[in-house]
């Protein structure tokens, strides 16, 4: 194979790269430190000016930019570009519920599609595929991304979006798609249906998978290679950087090559914030070099992770990430969506029960399941099973509502929940019996 979709960027040699993030990295700050005022500040606060940043080895002179930032500066404040030069916007939920907007110029938009369409390439897709796109479309990045990568490689594009999977199969089978994308427990789903159907691995047309967005296992990759028959490829990213293809897998399957000649990759320790060699492992850290709307500096992504530069057998030279390997925050994927346990608890409280809760999430059937268990106060208890019901089904839509996904409530007698002496187990998260830690 070896196949690329920019060769001179992905083979590039690596001081070669290195200069070239230099290069970007001067022109970006200047461009931050004149049009964002909260990042100016956080500069000034720090006591960097735009022209103690030469080029890449002052990266860690500069000010992180966290979660709670965004939220702070919701939902313009980290804006660096008239509204009018924005095209679009995607989004993903915060802490408290409220969400972090990012912006895209046109230009935002076509460096994020050549980064999904890198990912495609390396997947083994070109102009003769047809790429079942069926990540979510709306307000999440995966649906867009890989739309937009397909569209910049010239394959014919399905534009599915999640879900109805009767009707994913239809035109998978009628239109013979040869490359899906969704989240890997979507394919997994997907696999397990086709094989209730009746159909064999060999019977569709797929020989590639592009899976992300969510923690997955090597079991799991094996799994879905199986049940559809494919080669199953990793993919990485996140709103604030831009969406799907941060990161992408090539043939090897050896992590995810960054594309280094748009972000710059740090590993930092969660509790300091120093700069951690390659090789070990810590907290994720992404600068954007090129996006004008939303340009994230030393972006912290939560997710724990390892970065390696070794020669790649695919000829690559850009820096691998290793699969996320869990997260310095409390924040839960769960069917895609991005939950904190503070969004629940936010709810509860709203909705005059007591923080007394446990949240259970686990996978089965590939497919993730929340379960909340809330514990009444005396005054709400009643023995009117009707009564009880109506209660856990307003709960649950209150918390869809939050969340935009429907947990199942079980209200439990007062002082049922164990108490815990120090910190409250607030989360059981079953998932981890399978080796998934996100
Ligand atoms: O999940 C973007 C995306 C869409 C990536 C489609 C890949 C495919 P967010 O909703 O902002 O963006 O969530 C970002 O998801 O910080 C990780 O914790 C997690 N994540 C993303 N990709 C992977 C992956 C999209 N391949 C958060 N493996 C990130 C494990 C992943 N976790």
């Amino acid at each position: 194979m070896g196949q690329y979709f920019q060769k001179e960027f992905e083979t590039m040699p690596v001081e070669q790269i290195r200069e070239l993030q230099s290069e970007k990295l001067v022109k970006q700050v200047k461009h931050v430190y004149d049009n964002v005022k909260y990042y100016r500040d956080l500069m000034d606060e720090k006591g960097v000016k735009p022209e103690d940043i030469k080029g890449i080895d002052d990266l860690h002179k500069l000010p992180f930019i966290s979660k709670e930032d965004l939220r702070k500066s919701y939902p313009y404040g980290m804006l660096a570009t008239d509204l009018k030069n924005c095209v679009r916007i995607h989004s993903t939920s915060g802490t408290t519920g409220k969400r972090v907007i990012a912006y895209y110029t046109q230009k935002d938009v076509d460096m994020w599609d050549e980064c999904c369409a890198r990912a495609l390439t390396a997947a083994g897709a070109g102009d003769e595929d047809i790429v079942q796109v069926a990540y979510g479309f709306g307000l999440f990045t995966g649906g867009a991304g890989l739309n937009g990568g397909s569209h910049k490689l010239g394959s014919l594009t399905l534009p599915m979006s999640s879900g109805n999977t009767d009707r994913q199969i239809q035109f998978m089978m009628d239109l013979k798609s040869t490359v899906i994308c969704c989240t890997p427990s979507y394919a997994a789903y997907i696999g397990e249906v086709l094989a209730e159907k009746g159909y064999k691995p060999e019977d569709n047309h797929l020989k590639a998978g592009i899976f992300g967005a969510e923690a997955w296992t090597e079991e799991m990759r094996r799994d879905i290679e199986n049940k559809l028959g494919i080669k199953a490829y990793d993919i990485y990213g996140l709103t604030e950087i831009s969406g799907p293809g941060v990161a992408f897998e090539c043939e090897s399957q050896t992590g995810m090559h960054i594309n280094e000649d748009h972000f710059v990759a740090e590993i930092i320790n969660p509790e300091t914030g120093e700069v951690l060699p390659e090789g070990e492992k810590g907290e994720l850290v992404f600068t954007a070099l090129d996006k004008e709307a939303f340009p994230m500096l030393r972006y912290r992504t939560r997710d724990i992770c390892v970065l390696t530069r070794e020669k790649c057998s695919c000829g690559r030279t850009f820096i691998k990430m290793c699969k996320p390997m869990g997260r310095s925050d409390d924040m839960m994927i769960i069917k895609g969506v991005n939950v904190f346990p503070s969004q629940i608890e936010a709810v509860l409280l709203n909705e005059g029960y007591a923080p007394n809760y446990q949240i259970v999430v686990d996978r089965v059937n590939n497919s993730d399941t929340l379960d909340v268990y809330v514990e009444m106060k005396d005054s709400d208890f009643s023995d009117k099973i009707k009564d009880m019901t109506r209660k856990e089904k307003e709960l649950s839509g209150a918390i869809k509502t939050m969340l935009g996904i429907k947990p199942i409530v079980h209200l439990v007698a007062p002082k049922s929940i164990a108490r815990s002496e120090g910190k409250a187990v607030r989360v059981i998260d079953k998932r981890k019996r399978l080796g998934i830690t996100i």
